[in-house]
């Protein structure tokens, strides 16, 4: 074979390499949505001018189109979808699945993952996307709140946890839990006693339960400043060992600290940040 044959050959052989690599560009996904819906019900995938339908319409409800990169490292664009639980309305929480196609077009749904108020954070190590959210387990009822720390890698069929650790408890002096309101009067009330300002004389903490959410407004009769309204509805209620501006700390829940400020009980976090602008 003479050597501007086989150039020839070489070129052609490129020429249908670019090809291939264009082709496989060409795919982008789009969320759809019925008329009378607020979210996106189907989602549609768009390649080399022609569409086909990825999810059908009432598959999984509502869901929104978050990102659009190559989670497994193919070459062709993959699809982010966040399913809505409740389709957005408050309280509830989301799910994540991954879009891909595969050298010969056919596409692969992954399994869903998490149950996250939030979106995911999204890294890259090593050519591959982590997926990183809190996960939080959370029914409108007694049962305890369970927040983990989970990551997934996708490998192009599933969305392997690589990380599945779980928030602690922030150990209180004395606490007391939403679910102490079972098998009891849920629309009476519950209280609780603490020398809450170290004045030695006993402060009263009283806990009303609020159905909706399985949670506890509460409020303090503090003998030295009164009736003090909680500005958080917690499932469970603690008194820290520590104290800020002569009251004890609150932690409601995990580790959401509450302390005092100005007359409130305010989130230890948004202090801290507001101590920082
Ligand atoms: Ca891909
Ligand atoms: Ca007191």
């Amino acid at each position: 074979m003479s050597t501007a044959v086989k150039h020839v050959i070489l070129v052609v052989i490129l020429l249908f390499l670019v090809q291939c690599a264009l082709s496989r560009n060409l795919i982008s996904y789009e969320e759809m949505r019925s008329d009378s819906q607020l979210f996106a019900d189907k989602i549609i995938a768009h390649v080399d001018g022609l569409d086909y339908t990825i999810i059908p319409s009432n598959e999984y409800g509502c869901f929104m189109l978050l990102d659009q990169r190559d989670y497994d490292g193919n070459g062709t664009i993959d699809a982010l979808i966040k399913i809505l639980k409740g389709c957005g309305s408050s309280g509830n929480t989301n799910s994540l699945l991954i879009i891909t196609m595969n050298d010969i077009g056919y596409f692969n749904i992954s399994d869903i993952v998490g149950t996250s108020c939030h979106d995911p954070i999204l890294e890259e190590k090593d050519g591959k996307v982590i997926l990183s959210f809190i996960d939080e387990i959370e029914d409108s009822d007694y049962c305890e709140i369970e927040v983990y720390k989970k990551r997934f890698i996708y490998d192009g069929m599933k969305l392997n946890c690589i990380e599945d650790s779980r928030k602690c408890e922030l150990l209180a002096t004395k606490e007391f839990r939403s679910k102490e309101f079972l098998n009891d009067d849920k629309w009476g009330e519950k209280l609780i006693q603490f020398d809450i300002d170290g004045d030695n004389k006993l402060d009263t903490i009283r806990f009303k339960y609020w159905d909706r959410w399985g949670r506890m407004n509460w409020t303090i009769d503090c003998s030295s400043h009164g009736h003090i309204d909680g500005e958080y509805a917690c499932k469970r209620f603690g008194i820290l060992s520590v104290s800020t501006n002569g009251m004890r700390d609150l932690v409601m829940d995990s580790d959401e600290i509450l302390i005092w400020k100005d007359g409130r009980y305010a989130n230890a976090n948004t202090q801290m940040l507001d101590s920082k602008k």
